[in-house]
């Protein structure tokens, strides 16, 4: 009897040890994952933001519950703060632009560097080679988990005053810019006149006419219907685009199951793919339909001739040179060989 009761104690004992165990673990796992995004859906970068949370949660059979934050609002839309908030654990996750991310992480101006990447083949051979895989681990050491790559795109200038066909066309023009120092580099080098503003304030100095022009890619001009806040004019000169990517807060990555931690890094590649080909759409088709229903607003869109284009190429040297230091010189020199080196 005696034995028998020590049994059943021991029976119980390691049955609470294992609810014990089990609850401990759940406690680690928040009720909500807080993913900041720039821009919502709709827009690709929107979609990307979605489909990874209801492909992890899904997948997660709602363990890992995520709200999605678009216009930066956790850090009050000032989205050059987002990854140092990401990193404070004020933000959990977030599928973030390269751009605004470069104060922090210098290497990540790679991508903005004027007229590195001349077509969709070269962004891929950068952020699906061996380039990406450096940035990554730059990511890594600067104290968050990235997982993978999905894209903003090719930023295009639109304004409001007059169709632009070299950089004489820019001078003193008001161009709204943002991210780190190497944009006003860029837009000073045309002689125009650039000013550093988040994409919250963009939109009514837009409206309000106190600057006249931006650069973005073009599903925000369509979604945005930007000709309703004067951009009449589009270049589409394809001088930068910016890659986005999915990551997420180290302790909050840390803190799950090897298992979940697998389910979100495929989520995020999964939707990093879909979004891709969500933010070509309409650019990647020889008649590129995007262009077509953006002149069919009344826009005038000018597509640069190679020898317009090689105008603004050139005038942009200097900053490409002053910045390959700043960035690093080896890797921008793996950058250019790879891009080299792409199958197009
Ligand atoms: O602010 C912008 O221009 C945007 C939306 O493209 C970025 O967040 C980089």
């Amino acid at each position: 009897m005696k034995f028998r009761r020590t049994l059943l104690g021991l029976a119980l004992a390691a049955t609470a040890l294992t609810f014990g165990t089990g609850a401990m673990a759940q406690a680690a796992y928040k009720p909500e994952y807080k993913m900041s995004l720039v821009l919502g859906p709709p827009t690709p970068w929107g979609m990307a933001g979605q489909v990874w949370a209801d492909l992890v949660k899904e997948r997660t059979a709602g363990r890992i519950n995520i709200k999605l934050f678009p216009g930066v609002s956790l850090v009050q839309g000032d989205q050059t703060r987002e990854f140092s908030a990401l990193r404070q654990g004020v933000i959990d996750m977030a599928v973030g632009s390269t751009i605004n991310w470069s104060p922090q992480i210098k290497e990540l101006n790679l991508f903005s560097m004027p007229f590195l990447m001349p077509d969709y083949a070269a962004v891929d051979a950068l952020t699906q080679g061996e380039v990406g895989k450096q940035i990554f681990a730059t990511v890594e050491k600067a104290g968050a988990v990235p997982l993978a790559w999905g894209e903003n795109g090719y930023r295009e200038l639109t304004n409001s005053k007059k169709a632009i066909k070299s950089p004489d066309d820019l001078k003193g023009m008001k161009i709204r810019v943002v991210g780190s120092p190497l944009f006003a580099d860029v837009f000073n080098a045309f002689g125009a006149n650039p000013t550093q503003m988040s994409w919250a304030d963009a939109q009514p100095a837009l409206s309000s006419g106190a600057v006249d022009g931006q650069e973005n890619p073009l599903f925000l001009f369509t979604v945005l219907k930007m000709h309703t806040v004067g951009q009449k004019f589009v270049t589409t000169w394809g001088y930068v685009a910016d890659p986005l990517i999915f990551v997420v807060n180290k302790e909050v990555f840390a803190s799950w199951t090897p298992a979940d931690q697998a389910i979100v890094r495929q989520a995020a590649i999964d939707a990093g793919k879909q979004e891709i080909a969500l933010a070509r759409k309409g650019l990647t088709e020889a008649d590129k339909p995007l262009l077509k229903e953006i002149a069919g607003m009344g826009v005038t869109v000018t597509q640069l001739t190679p020898a317009e284009r090689e105008a603004f190429v050139k005038a942009t040297r200097p900053v490409y040179a002053k910045w390959k230091t700043t960035i690093g010189a080896d890797l921008v020199n793996s950058a250019e060989k790879a891009i080299a080196a792409r199958k197009k």
